[in-house]
């Protein structure tokens, strides 16, 4: 891929010259989702985690105004140690509309799940792991993530383990299934709501292999559908927290949300901080567990799109 706003890692382009299994990772987790210094080992856990897996790791981020395929790892150390609560400095999130902005100052951003899949699938990667997507926010129903229109639009497949309870999960459902996104479970039938197993919500099919996963990309793609696909992959059992024990932290982080005014790009990482507070590091745990499991879920459905190669029209 050629193009003056992108720059591909050297190893990324030999693996998508050959078709080689690649999975595109986020870094707006590691910019505005997760403190210092757990954001850097984070970065680096999931790269490892993707490669134990065999696939290779394309973390996505804009530096100096590139949009940026494949980092070293002294690159993952600079974007781990943005300071987001700065005025001045820091990095930006950058998503759809935030791109030609960051281009043309030159700046330094992470990408959101929407800002990653639309570079992801300029690259030609077609396989992306996240922690939890963006959806409908419970504190205003306008509030509604990109990450909802881009899942619409842009034929990836993103790994996740549902979207926070911090969401309205109702209405985010309605909106993907009313944007015909295929909503997967993986191994399971219940929606899993990111820290909890349970939502009490259904996706929209049940699938129980990467093997079933790449047949149905396939299928979806090659009957002439554009958008993309949502694999949900529950937490851990070992690190989950049941959705008792989330929801008055939830309502808590809300509340104060609303109290303070806070609105637009910066209330999802003001949840999320609240949150890790309010559940002292249990949710942090969590967290880093199922991205993990979502790194490693994303291999195997690359390598499994890799014995597919182009076997789709998209
Ligand atoms: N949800 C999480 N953790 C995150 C995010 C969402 O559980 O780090 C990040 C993702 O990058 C997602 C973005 O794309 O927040 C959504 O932000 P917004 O609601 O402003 O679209
Ligand atoms: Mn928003």
């Amino acid at each position: 891929m050629k193009h003056p706003n992108f720059k591909l890692a050297p190893e990324i382009i030999r693996a998508l010259d050959m078709s080689a299994p690649v999975v595109a990772l986020e870094s707006t987790v590691i910019t505005h989702g997760l403190p210092r210094p757990l954001n850097l080992e984070l970065a680096r856990k999931m790269e490892k985690q993707v490669r134990d897996a065999g696939a290779i790791p394309a973390t996505i981020a804009l530096l100096d105004g590139k949009i940026r395929i494949g980092l070293s790892d002294q690159e993952l150390v600079r974007l781990s140690e943005s300071d987001s609560t700065l005025p001045t400095g820091g990095f930006a999130k950058v998503s759809h509309r935030d791109f030609a902005a960051a281009i043309v100052k030159k700046a330094d951003g992470g990408t959101t799940v929407a800002g990653t899949m639309y570079a992801a699938n300029m690259a030609g990667i077609k396989v992306f792991a996240t922690g939890g997507i963006g959806g409908v926010h419970k504190e205003s129903a306008f509030d509604i993530s990109t990450d909802l229109r881009s899942l619409a639009e842009i034929p990836t497949i993103v790994i996740c383990a549902g979207a926070k309870a911090i969401l309205d999960l109702p209405a985010t459902l309605e909106y993907l299934e009313t944007m015909g996104v295929p909503v997967i479970g993986y191994k399971t039938d219940e929606f899993p709501a990111f820290y909890s197993r349970e939502s009490g919500l259904d996706v929209s099919a049940r699938l129980d292999s990467p093997t079933e996963i790449a047949d149905f990309a396939k299928v979806h793609w090659n009957l002439g559908m554009r958008s993309g696909i949502l694999v949900t992959n529950p937490i851990p059992e070992t690190e989950a927290i049941s959705k008792s024990e989330m929801e008055p932290m939830i309502a808590q982080a809300s509340a104060e949300a609303i109290a303070q005014g806070i609105h637009g790009q910066k209330l999802t990482p003001f949840l999320l901080s609240r949150i890790s507070e309010l559940t002292r590091g249990k949710s942090l745990k969590a967290n880093l567990s199922l991205l993990l499991n979502n790194a490693r879920l994303a291999a195997e459905i690359a390598k499994e799109m890799s014995v597919r190669k182009n076997e789709w029209a998209i």
